[in-house]
């Protein structure tokens, strides 16, 4: 078991790739190596899609290199398709992980029809129902108190299922998030809380945004256990998320989880980031890769895949990307008419007006 409310945050390998826990959990190589692969895809992913917005083919995307650790290793340490997610908006290596196809992925980008939200959703608002993968809410924390309600209600009928809930840094200074937080530990509802800490919520800074010392240990003021973990450390976020979420499931109760790390990007492709960072700041992050250090790791364990592997692998995940824009973009865009559909079980008579005006002007 790993501590609650450590001062420093729990890593089990360095920047150099060394071991530093006395003990590293069995995985066997072939999780060590989907770790890696994992990682790499959701990097990929994310550098190509800025070519995307470039070419105008969507209006809004927010970059998560540098977080892959905390994302990827979350998708592997929860039960797909069986515990809830409600993610935030930065969480593409989270989802893509889990399994969200490219094609649906780039249809939402896109809004064309085989966007499940039917392009009603704003660009970069992934979800799938058969991941159990929550619509984003761009709203800053709004889905904390929603997802303490799935849990309540996964208690209420007996399930063995449990409720993962993401957010930033910034998000633990809204409103939202702490009666979230402390209706779930009053409820003791089954939550696994995990802070994506990137240290930056837009242009404000993590000491702008707390005067506590990090953000796990607020967790102590609900009534549950927090852990403070190195979001750069994909072996650490995977052991501390695995045994975080095996808590959660045998005790019922919640747990917050926070994972440091940092963004490389602009906060989205509407923010210039020269203005509040540095980049020798950016520079200094990047020094402590999450992907480069664990590589570093493999290297010494004699498991690191060869350049000619790795750079197949790119290549390979770049015909996918392009493969699936087209399948995303094959559909075409939805019915306008789609607008209305999907909220009413009987549409109430102004939509049923605006419906047959919009028919009538097409
Ligand atoms: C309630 C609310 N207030 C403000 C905003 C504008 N806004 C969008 S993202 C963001 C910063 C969120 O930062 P953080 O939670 O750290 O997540 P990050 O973007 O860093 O991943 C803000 C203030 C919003 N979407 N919702
Ligand atoms: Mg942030």
């Amino acid at each position: 078991m790993f501590k609650t409310f450590t001062e420093r945050p729990i890593a089990l390998i360095g920047d150099d790739g060394k071991k530093v826990a006395r003990q590293l959990y069995p995985w066997p190589p072939e999780t060590l190596l989907q770790l890696l692969w994992d990682m790499l895809r959701a990097r990929l992913v994310d550098e190509r899609l800025v070519t995307l917005l470039r070419q105008g083919k969507t209006s809004f995307y927010a970059q998560s290199s540098g977080m892959e650790a905390t994302q990827v290793a979350l998708a592997h340490a929860i039960r797909i398709g069986h515990d809830w997610v409600w993610p935030y908006y930065r969480d593409q290596g989270l989802v893509l992980t889990m399994g969200l196809s490219l094609p649906r992925f780039l249809a939402q980008l896109l809004g064309t029809k085989l966007d499940y939200s039917k392009g009603r959703q704003m660009p970069h608002h992934f979800s799938a129902p058969e991941l159990r993968l929550v619509s984003i809410s761009s709203s800053i924390a709004s889905e904390v108190p929603p997802a303490t309600g799935t849990a309540m209600a996964q208690k209420y009928l007996g399930t063995d299922e449990i409720t993962v809930c993401t957010f930033g840094d910034g998000a633990t200074s809204e409103g939202d998030w702490h009666a979230g937080l402390n209706m779930a530990a009053v409820q003791q509802a089954p939550v696994l809380f995990v802070c994506e800490n990137n240290q930056w919520a837009v242009s404000a800074g993590l000491r702008t945004q707390t005067a506590a010392p990090n953000l796990a240990i607020k967790a102590q003021g609900y009534g549950m256990p927090g852990y403070y973990v190195d979001g750069q450390d994909v072996l650490a976020c995977l052991a501390v998320l695995s045994e975080a979420a095996e808590q959660v499931r045998r005790e019922g109760n919640p747990v917050l989880v926070e994972c440091l790390s940092y963004r490389y990007g602009t906060h989205s492709s509407a923010d210039d980031d020269s203005s509040y960072r540095s980049p020798a700041e950016v520079a200094s992050w990047k020094a402590r890769d999450p992907i480069q250090r664990f590589q570093r790791f493999l290297e010494r364990q004699g498991l690191l895949p060869s350049e000619e592997e790795r750079r197949a692998f790119a290549a390979q995940v770049q015909s996918e990307l392009e493969a699936a824009a087209k399948e995303a973009e094959a559909g075409g865009s939805p019915a306008p008419e789609e607008l209305f559909d999907d909220v009413y079980s009987d549409l109430p008579d102004h939509l049923a007006v605006q419906r047959a005006l919009l028919l009538s002007e097409r």
